[in-house]
């Protein structure tokens, strides 16, 4: 398992961001000290083919400007092709066992589990970090499924405590706490950012939050 710094990442599709320009959206997030960003391109409205590869490859050479590691979603073709850090999948995308034999052992690797079994089987294929949720309610994810609350999370932290976890699904600075506190190592997070009028002052203020509980802790 490698390590990555999970404490506040920021998910983003060229689509999610609600003011301004998506890359100037992500550079934002990036001068608000955001410790890791997922490229999710995906859905009805996501850039396909050469506008796809050419959005990721500027969101890349943004991240690696403020060296924060980039990582693309479900995706692995694109991200072998531009050698992104990593790739992030879900249960029903190619199995994690398949992305870590194509992406090799230098690359990251996350997935999205809901249940111990799968915190289990993404241990054992070699997963880096773990997502985890709903937490709470989501706009961002039409076929997200319902709302799992923190007690998986405290279950799966206790069981793997050497495997980071990452809670999702309607985070803010306002709830982020009881995500933190019940042993998630990080939040991520899309529309609380991407949908901020001020994307820099609010993700500075959600690496403070989160600053200021894992001093706590
Ligand atoms: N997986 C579970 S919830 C979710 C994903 C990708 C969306 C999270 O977005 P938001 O806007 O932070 O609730
Ligand atoms: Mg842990």
């Amino acid at each position: 398992m490698k390590d990555v710094d999970v404490r506040v990442y920021f998910i983003m599709g060229s689509f999610n961001a609600a003011y301004g320009e998506p890359l100037e959206v992500l550079e934002q997030a990036l001068r608000g000290g955001i410790t890791c960003f997922q490229l999710r391109e995906k859905g009805p409205n996501a850039l396909q083919g050469d506008e796809k590869l050419a959005f990721a490859k500027s969101c890349q050479q943004l991240c690696q400007a403020f060296g924060v590691p980039f990582i693309v979603n479900d995706d692995v073709e694109l991200a072998c092709r531009i050698d992104a850090d990593g790739v992030h999948v879900g249960q029903d995308d190619l199995s994690a066992a398949e992305v870590r034999r194509q992406i090799g052992e230098d690359k990251l690797l996350g997935v999205s589990v809901h249940s111990i079994e799968e915190a289990t089987a993404a241990l054992a294929a070699g997963a880096d970090y773990i997502g985890m949720g709903p937490v709470y309610q989501t706009g961002s994810k039409p076929d997200a499924k319902p709302v799992a609350g923190t007690s998986r999370i405290s279950e799966v932290a206790a069981l793997f405590p050497e495997l980071p976890i990452v809670g999702i699904g309607g985070i803010t600075a306002a709830n982020l706490d009881s995500v933190i506190k019940s042993g998630a190592d990080g939040v991520s997070i899309i529309s609380a950012i991407a949908g901020a009028g001020n994307p820099e002052k609010t993700a500075r203020s959600i690496v403070k939050a989160v600053q200021y509980i894992g001093v706590n802790l």
